[in-house]
């Protein structure tokens, strides 16, 4: 079972996702942030740079839809995700966690640490915000308390602790909950 946390994170990590807001994650959804990116980034459309973006992020879903939805399926609601997240990330094995921590944490290095010096500074900390739609607003908060050592960069080591925390701890108090911004409807204010 989630606790009220856990499922307040998910649910907002799921919205993250559903960038189309149409209450389903799908290819196009990935799709929509790669094109994002590039926007960002500068990569017009059609150059070598923007299809790698989108090829990669089409990868990212085929992924994503094989671990966590099984290959049959074209998308998932809410209902659909938390019960997945419960079930293979939460409460399953602690080695499968692991990797998918590590996976992910992986992931937003290669994609936002721009300058490749193996942190994740403030700047580079917005385009992510930026890239997946999340109110920008709660970087600074975000970025402040996943920077656990203060040195105004966030490690892999400090990054890995705040994906694991994100989608497991149910402690009010953590800064791994911040990492896709604010959670919760509350904490807006
Ligand atoms: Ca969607
Ligand atoms: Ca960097
Ligand atoms: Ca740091």
């Amino acid at each position: 079972m989630l606790t009220d946390l856990q499922a307040k994170k998910l649910t907002h990590y799921f919205n993250v996702l559903d960038y189309n807001n149409n209450g389903l994650i799908q290819e196009s959804d990935f799709i929509a942030i790669a094109e994002n990116l590039c926007v960002l980034w500068g990569f017009k459309e059609g150059t070598d740079d923007y299809l790698m973006w989108i090829n990669r992020f089409k990868s990212q879903w085929t992924e994503f839809r094989d671990y966590m939805l099984g290959t049959e399926e074209n998308s998932a609601d809410p209902e659909q995700w938390l019960r997945f997240a419960d079930k293979k990330l939460v409460n399953g094995e602690d080695n499968f966690y692991s990797l998918f921590v590590e996976k992910l944490t992986e992931d937003i290095f290669d994609l936002f640490d721009q300058d490749q010096n193996g942190y994740i500074e403030q700047k580079e900390f917005i385009d992510f915000f930026m890239a997946f739609r999340i109110e920008v607003r709660h970087s600074a908060k975000s970025f402040m308390l996943l920077d656990t050592n203060r040195d105004d960069r966030i490690s892999k080591d400090e990054l890995t602790s705040g994906v694991r925390a994100f989608f497991r701890s149910s402690s009010e108090e953590d800064p791994g909950n911040w990492l896709f911004g604010v959670w919760d409807k509350e904490l807006q204010r």
